[in-house]
């Protein structure tokens, strides 16, 4: 037998073991991922544990799941019960995250979603401005709507001026701006804090919805934006984002965790996305917790397409090309000064471009 008739008889063999002849076709939508296997939910209502077969990798990026929540796809049962998963629709979108910044390992936190919502909380822990902008920037290149979900406002503190401590501050790496500084002189209460970050980014366009998972407050606002659609819950870990999906589902008990005392970060207590029905219709997608969003590839000069406001600003720079960041006659540097565009959404613009050109835009240290 020749080399390639070998071969040939190998993957005739395998692929028998995997598929059998007599292996009923049906599909559906993905809506667990356990790590080993995907659960399918089908057509007829039922859940199926299933395999991969075929390399459904996306082009130009490795991820670490092929499949995602969220997907369509196409499923072989065989007799004996095992099921693989043989095709996936085209994705109408998918929220992807990076391991890490500079890594180019990503995994998808789910497709096919209608909106996402992005869980931030001001304290324990606090989200980053940076955070919030490079994940509505990810959306953005993807055509999701998104709406940000201010969680835990009954820990709010109103009375006492507060402002090295309070949240929505930048990353590490960010300088000092924080939203609110720009909007407003001087020490500032939590709830000063949470009028300006919420006028910031009402200002640009994004719904702002004020909850509190622990008291129910702001919960009917929720759940009418969620009716009917397909929802990602996205944030950091312990902004309580299960939290949230067990007040909306009652008895689905999902698992939550409170936050570290040392480090007032969460505890990453939701390890994988997973897909619940909403009593009202439509469904929510629980994701983990990130620590931050890598973005996917953009081209420098693309950037400021999902930034709307500096978008809409940069219409009137002097070059066609222009970045933003030195060229005379620049829109938005202008806006920038003039405080038309916030120093924190600026900076986190800095920051994507950063990781499109590392040599040429990151900071100086
Ligand atoms: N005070 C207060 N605590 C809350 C609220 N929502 C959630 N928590 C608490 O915050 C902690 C973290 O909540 P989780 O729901 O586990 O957070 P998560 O976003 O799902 O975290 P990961 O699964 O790690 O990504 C838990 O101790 C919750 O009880 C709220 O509105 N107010
Ligand atoms: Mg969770
Ligand atoms: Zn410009």
């Amino acid at each position: 037998m020749s080399d390639s008739n070998k071969k040939n008889k190998k993957a005739v063999k395998s692929e028998y073991q995997v598929i059998s002849s007599d292996a009923l076709a049906t599909t559906g939508m993905v809506i667990r991922n356990t790590g080993s296997c995907f659960v399918v939910l089908t057509e007829e209502g039922k859940e199926i544990s299933c395999r991969i077969k075929g390399n459904f990798r996306l082009k130009g990026i490795r991820t670490t799941n092929p499949v995602a929540v969220g997907d369509r796809v196409k499923v072989s049962v065989n007799p004996d019960g095992s099921a693989y998963i043989t095709h996936i629709e085209a994705r109408r979108n998918y929220i992807i995250r990076r391991a890490s910044n500079l890594s180019k390992e990503a995994s998808i936190l789910a497709a096919n979603v209608g909106q996402a919502c992005l869980v931030v909380t001001l304290s324990h822990p606090s989200t980053s401005t940076t955070f919030i902008d490079r994940f509505l920037a990810t959306a953005e290149a993807y055509s999701v709507p998104v709406t940000i979900i201010i969680n835990k406002v009954d820990l709010l503190d109103c009375g006492e001026a507060q402002s090295e401590d309070a949240g929505f501050g930048e990353d590490a790496d960010g300088s000092s701006a924080d939203p609110a500084a720009s909007l407003i002189d001087g020490d500032f209460t939590e709830h000063e804090l949470l009028d300006a970050v919420t006028y910031l980014y009402e200002s640009i366009g994004y719904r702002v919805l004020h909850v509190s998972a622990k008291s129910g407050d702001g919960m009917d606002g929720l759940r009418d934006i969620l009716a009917g659609k397909i929802s990602l819950i996205a944030g950091n870990s312990g902004v309580g984002k299960s939290t949230l999906i067990n007040r909306l589902i009652p008895g689905l008990g999902l698992k939550t965790a409170n936050i570290s005392d040392v480090h007032d970060t969460g505890m990453h207590t939701t390890t994988f996305s997973e897909m619940f029905p909403l009593p009202g219709g439509g469904w929510i997608i629980d994701t983990p917790g990130v620590r931050g969003f890598g973005t996917i590839e953009f081209d420098p000069h693309e950037v400021s397409h999902f930034f709307p406001e500096i978008f809409s600003i940069s219409k009137d720079c002097r070059y066609g090309d222009c970045t933003h960041t030195h060229e005379p006659q620049c829109a938005v540097l202008a806006a920038l000064e003039e405080q038309r565009i916030a120093r924190s959404r600026y900076n986190s613009y800095l920051s994507i471009l950063a990781d499109a050109e590392p040599d040429k835009y990151r900071k100086p240290y």
